[in-house]
C-alpha cells in the first residue's frame, strides 16, 4: 500500500520557501499500532510578483545647461526597482513613458535607471513641471507604473 500526497492549494515561495510535514502510518488492528515520517518541503520560486520600485516618486531639476549628454541627479534617490521573486530575482528594464512630449528629451538607461537629456532642450520647454512615467518590466504581470517630475531650475 502506499500513499500519494497531493495539493489542495497552490504553494508559494515567497510566503513559505520550506516546510515540513509529518506523515502518519497507521495499522487497523486493536489497539492500532501507528509510525511517523517527515517530509521536508522545499518550494521552487516562480515568476508571480512584479518588481517594486524603492519610492513611489522621484523628482529631478534640470541643469541650468541642458544639452545633450547631460544626466539628470534624481532626487532624493537615483531610481531603482528590484523583482519581488525572491528567489529568481529576474532581470529587469527601465522604460520611460512617451505619454508626454517632453520625454522625447529624455532617455532613461533601461538596465541602471539612468535619465539623460538625449536632444538640447530649448529655454521655451519645461516651463512648468512635468510628470513623466517611469516603467520597469521583466515580471510575469504588467509592470507597475510612477510618475516622475522633472522641473526647470530657474537660472542663477
Ligand atoms: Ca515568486
Ligand atoms: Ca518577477
Amino acid at each position: 500500500m502506499s500513499g500519494t500526497l497531493q495539493l489542495r492549494e497552490s504553494l508559494d515561495y515567497e510566503t513559505d520557501p520550506i516546510f515540513n510535514i509529518t506523515i502518519v502510518a497507521e495499522d487497523r488492528g486493536n489497539p492500532p499500532k501507528r509510525t511517523e515520517t517527515f517530509v521536508t518541503v522545499q518550494v521552487i520560486d516562480s515568476d508571480d510578483q512584479n518588481p517594486a520600485f524603492g519610492r513611489q516618486r522621484y523628482m529631478a531639476f534640470l541643469p541650468p545647461n541642458p544639452v545633450k549628454g547631460r544626466i539628470l541627479e534624481i532626487q532624493p534617490e537615483q531610481i531603482y526597482a528590484a523583482d519581488q521573486d525572491n528567489g529568481i530575482r529576474a532581470p529587469i528594464f527601465y522604460t520611460l513613458g512617451k505619454d508626454v512630449f517632453e520625454a522625447s528629451y529624455l532617455n532613461i538607461d533601461p538596465e541602471n535607471g539612468e535619465v539623460s537629456i538625449v536632444k538640447d532642450i530649448p529655454e521655451d520647454q519645461f516651463l512648468q513641471p512635468v510628470a513623466l512615467s517611469v516603467m520597469v518590466g521583466g515580471g510575469f504581470r504588467p509592470p507597475p507604473t510612477l510618475p516622475y517630475a522633472p522641473e526647470r531650475c530657474s537660472p542663477i
